[in-house]
């Protein structure tokens, strides 16, 4: 048994566009867990820390601010290989191309937009998981 936790992002664009619901309903159609679930407004700090991997990047300005625009979804799901699991069925990460059957794929838009809008993070690795839980649910840390 290898269950796990991964760390869960319903961006802004999700929430705007009213996907909660079909989003989390694949999550827990799929056999995952929801252990936590949170809607704020993510702070600059947050997004900081967040997506500190991507500092420097053309796009992580218009990133930061997309992220911070309006309130997201922050949710901890658990499951066999979770985090594996749920990168598949959000689908890749430009939501044109991602394929039919995922979150990505088939309700992605393209937006003339300096930063992917993409609905939905997914933690990338144990490692990002454990990283990303502890900065949106330091209680589960
Ligand atoms: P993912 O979210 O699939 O893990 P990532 O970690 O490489 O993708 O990038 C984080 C977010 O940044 C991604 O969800 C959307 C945005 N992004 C990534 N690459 C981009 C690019 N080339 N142009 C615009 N936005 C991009
Ligand atoms: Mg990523």
């Amino acid at each position: 048994m290898t269950t796990e936790r991964t760390l869960i992002l319903l961006k802004p664009d999700a929430v705007e566009r009213a996907l909660r619901g079909e989003i989390l309903r694949r999550i827990e159609a799929k056999g995952y867990t929801i252990v936590a679930l949170a809607q704020r407004t993510a702070t600059a700090e947050e997004l900081a820390a967040h997506y500190a991997e991507h500092e420097g990047k053309p796009f992580y300005a218009p990133l930061v601010e997309y992220m911070a625009a309006s309130p997201l979804v922050a949710v901890v799901a658990e499951g066999e290989r979770v985090i594996e699991g749920f990168r598949s069925l959000a689908g890749t990460t430009d939501p044109t191309t991602a394929a039919p059957g995922t979150i990505r794929g088939d309700l992605g838009r393209q937006w003339d937009a300096p930063v992917l809008q993409n609905l939905v993070h997914g933690s990338d690795s144990p490692e990002s998981a454990a990283r990303e839980i502890a900065i949106w649910f330091p209680e589960l840390g």
